[in-house]
């Protein structure tokens, strides 16, 4: 039948969501699999815990809002790579960074995009390691390079992320603002605490 072009349109989003699941997929068996490799062949694994989620459509939505970018599914595919998102809980601070290396260093994944926000905390006190990474996903018409989002963090930093998350997204600005230099400070105090175990790890 003939929708017209918003339909159309709903059916390419459709597709989109599709491909970018499939990457997300792609990416988390990785991830799995080079868990379940650590815990066989090594004393330690850096992995505490792995998670994966799609945008939801309106939290798609009010980031193309906030960018000013035309709703069409050919602005999503060049301009929004956190589409497919994936998330990795590590239990050190160096551990980030192994991680990173191990993922950047496969050779059929491409590093598009990189945020150190461990070098360079945003204001509120997040820390996090953000990667685009170009996952290649077999479709029966071939090939396809997909953008999946990758947030590395220890279990101190996602801690406080997901409590800061759910506190300002429950929180009209007005009200969580008198409590910013609070959490920002919250979240130096973790981190502290977490340069402090990876001492005693390390020491061990
Ligand atoms: P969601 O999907 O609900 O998690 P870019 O994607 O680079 O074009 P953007 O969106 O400004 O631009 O990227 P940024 O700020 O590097 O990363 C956004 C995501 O990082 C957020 O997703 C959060 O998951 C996380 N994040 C960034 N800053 C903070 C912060 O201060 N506190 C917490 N708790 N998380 C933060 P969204 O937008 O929430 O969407």
């Amino acid at each position: 039948f003939d929708g017209g072009p918003a339909i159309a349109e709903v059916i390419k989003f459709v597709k989109l969501y599709q491909l970018y699941s499939s990457a997300a997929n792609e990416l988390f068996t990785k991830l799995e699999n080079l868990d379940s490799e650590f815990q066989v062949m090594h004393d330690y694994n850096p992995i505490h815990a792995i998670d994966s989620r799609m945008k939801t459509p309106q939290s798609l939505l009010d980031k193309l809002n906030r960018k000013k970018i035309k709703v069409t599914a050919a602005n999503v595919q060049a301009k929004i790579y956190d589409v497919a998102g994936l998330r990795v809980i590590t239990n050190y601070l160096n551990d980030i960074y192994t991680i990173r290396d191990l993922l950047v260093n496969e050779s059929d994944i491409e590093l598009i995009k990189e945020k150190d926000y461990l070098k360079n905390p945003k204001s509120s006190g997040y820390r996090s390691l953000h990667l685009v990474l170009a996952i290649p996903v077999f479709q029966s018409t071939g090939l396809k390079k997909v953008p999946v989002e990758i947030q590395i963090r220890t279990i101190g930093m996602d801690m406080w992320a997901s409590l800061e998350h759910k506190l300002r997204y429950k929180n009209s600005d007005d009200s969580i603002t008198k409590y910013a230099q609070k959490l920002e400070d919250y979240a130096n105090q973790l981190l502290a605490i977490e340069q402090g175990m990876q001492v005693i790890q390390q020491n061990l």
